[in-house]
């Protein structure tokens, strides 16, 4: 199984498919693809991926493009690796949230990017990014108390794939949380799993 990711200080949308395949276990080669080259960006992921964005999965001859259809191709493939949470109401609120993600909190996407390798400073936010911020933090609230925790739907789930840029763009941008908001944003930057990819992110940055 191969996978196409953008610059990994950047790419917010790599970054998901990718923490879940290692929290599977599932072996995987990367193929890094530098972004914000214009053309030649989209005619190296091109190759591989009709989308020519990152991320791409490539499994056999099969290529399957958007960070959460990857997602669900790898929860389908590999159920042992329980990607989504076994209870079905837990897991419908999962799926809820991360398509929530996927399709929203513009103004925080826009305003607050994902750049792993600058160090954390406080940013005045504009209403509308402000707004995303309080819904975020509230839906963490409420699937936290929900579940129980220590992820957002218990176990880490595909979820915490999609919210672990949220809480890398918080901490760079000096985001204030408190109480289980704020355990949650440090669970989710010290798995692991995004250490890796943040020690990548930091020494891609210098090379
Ligand atoms: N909805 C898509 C979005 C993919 C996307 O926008 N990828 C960005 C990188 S994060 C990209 O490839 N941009 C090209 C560039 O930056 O040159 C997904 O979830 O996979």
């Amino acid at each position: 199984m191969e996978i196409v990711i953008g610059t990994k200080r950047w790419s917010t949308w790599s970054l998901r498919p990718w923490l879940a395949l290692k929290r599977a276990g599932i072996p995987f080669t990367e193929i890094l693809v530098t972004l914000r080259q214009g053309e030649a960006t989209s005619a190296e992921i091109g190759k591989i991926s009709p989308s020519k964005l990152a991320p791409a999965l490539k499994d056999g001859d099969l290529v399957v493009w958007d960070s959460l259809a990857i997602c669900e191709y790898l929860a389908e493939k590999y159920p042992e690796a329980k990607l989504w949470p076994a209870d079905p109401a837990l897991r419908a609120l999962a799926r809820s949230a991360a398509a929530e993600m996927h399709s929203g909190f513009q103004a925080l996407r826009g305003e607050c990017p994902m750049a792993l390798d600058e160090a954390p400073r406080k940013l005045e936010l504009s209403e509308g990014t402000q707004k995303d911020v309080r819904k975020i933090v509230e839906r963490w609230e409420q699937l936290l108390a929900r579940s129980g925790g220590p992820f957002l739907l218990g176990e880490w789930s595909i979820t915490d794939a999609f919210f672990t840029p949220v809480a890398s763009r918080f901490r760079t941008y000096g985001v204030d949380l408190s109480g289980d908001a704020k355990a949650y944003a440090e669970r989710l930057l010290t798995t692991p799993e995004f250490l890796e990819w943040e020690r990548d992110a930091i020494a891609e940055a210098k090379a």
